[in-house]
């Protein structure tokens, strides 16, 4: 018995030398200490020893089982971390190789001016409210004083959803709108998108306005007069002069157009202001007394104005621009310029 355990022993130990791989290292495993394996047949056989000899040879046994299975671990250890050595080596980073540029995008100039500018109303107190594109015909022109038969209307080249739903032409669609949800005082301010059956340099069937009104007792047109002009200075600069020209819009009246002086040339005349030294720039006036009847409100009670501006206008002039379709095409190099 003690012969045969030592000869195993020596065999696994042979074997356990010239073993290659992991794979070899778990068959030695099985073939000498797995269930049928050669030293645990011993381990059965340990009956068949005379009573006085077992706790001797069992000794020995268990010493030979401690022995193979210390080798075995050794040798594991050492093919585990060759094999992890050769997985990180090729996984290997080569920290000299040149990085994938990732361009970092920025917001539209349209965006970037049309947050400037909601920005100085929210800074005087204006609330901004919303409305919807695909808008009532009645919030759009009915209830802006615009009759169905107006003249007025074909101003507005309008894209007709149905008789009574367009996309509406101008965020002045959102006054009504929400004088019928609140009272005044009013101070709000209503960005978003317009669309109009209109194409050339100065103009794009979906454009950018900038609804602005105000309402309560007592406010007059020196009022308007001066958030423009605060507007106006904020946005292109102290130096530039304001013009108020008389017009016509069905829900203001009295109704202005206004003008600043050019920012190309000062004022001195060139070929974006068409040599006048004045661009227009928005369409403002007092609101119409009709516009209240229809928001319920008593027009001997309140006064106030409104003011509609072009945000991609206000762009062209603040970067320079010279044609408005450049906006909407979305070519990169063009707005990489901002
Ligand atoms: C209006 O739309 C009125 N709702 C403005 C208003 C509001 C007046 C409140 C009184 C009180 P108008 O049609 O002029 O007005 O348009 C206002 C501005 O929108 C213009 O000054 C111009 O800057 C811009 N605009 C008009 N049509 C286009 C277009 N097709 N493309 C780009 N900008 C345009």
């Amino acid at each position: 018995m003690l012969n045969d355990i030592e000869s195993i022993k020596n065999l696994a130990q042979d074997e356990i030398a010239r073993a290659g791989s992991l794979k070899d290292i778990n068959d030695i495993k099985a073939k000498y200490l797995g269930r049928k394996g050669l030293l645990t047949g011993k381990f059965h056989s340990l009956g068949s020893v005379p009573r006085e000899d077992r706790p001797r040879i069992g000794r020995i046994l268990n010493e030979a089982r401690n022995f193979i299975e210390s080798l075995l671990r050794k040798q594991e250890d050492i093919f585990r971390a060759s094999e992890l050595d050769r997985s990180l080596r090729s996984r290997q980073i080569d920290v000299t190789v040149p990085g994938c540029f990732i361009p970092a995008g920025h917001l539209h100039p349209v965006t970037r001016v049309l947050d400037e500018i909601s920005a100085i109303f929210v800074s005087l107190g204006f609330t901004i409210e919303e409305g919807p594109e695909v808008e009532l015909d009645y919030y759009n022109f009915e209830a802006l004083n615009f009759p169905r038969d107006h003249p007025a209307r074909d101003m507005q080249d309008t894209f007709f959803i149905s008789d009574d739903v367009v996309l509406r032409t101008h965020t002045s669609s959102v006054q009504v709108r929400v004088m019928e949800k609140n009272s005044p005082p009013l101070r709000v301010i209503a960005p978003g998108k317009v669309y109009r059956c209109d194409a050339d340099v100065s103009h794009i069937p979906m454009f950018h306005q900038l609804e602005g009104f105000m309402v309560d007792r007592h406010i007059r047109f020196s009022d308007l007069k001066g958030v423009l002009e605060l507007l106006i200075h904020r946005v292109f600069g102290r130096d530039t002069s304001l013009r108020f020209r008389p017009s016509f819009f069905p829900f203001t009246e009295p109704s202005a157009e206004i003008d600043i002086s050019c920012v190309m040339c000062n004022g001195a005349g060139c070929h974006v202001c068409g040599g006048t030294g004045w661009i227009e720039i928005l369409g403002a006036g007092m609101i119409n007394p009709r516009v209240y009847e229809k928001a319920g409100y008593d027009p001997e009670r309140y006064t106030g104005f409104a003011f509609g501006l072009g945000i991609e206008r206000v762009a062209m002039l603040k970067y320079g621009i010279d044609d408005i379709r450049l906006f909407p095409e979305n070519d990169k190099r063009f707005l990489e310029q901002f």
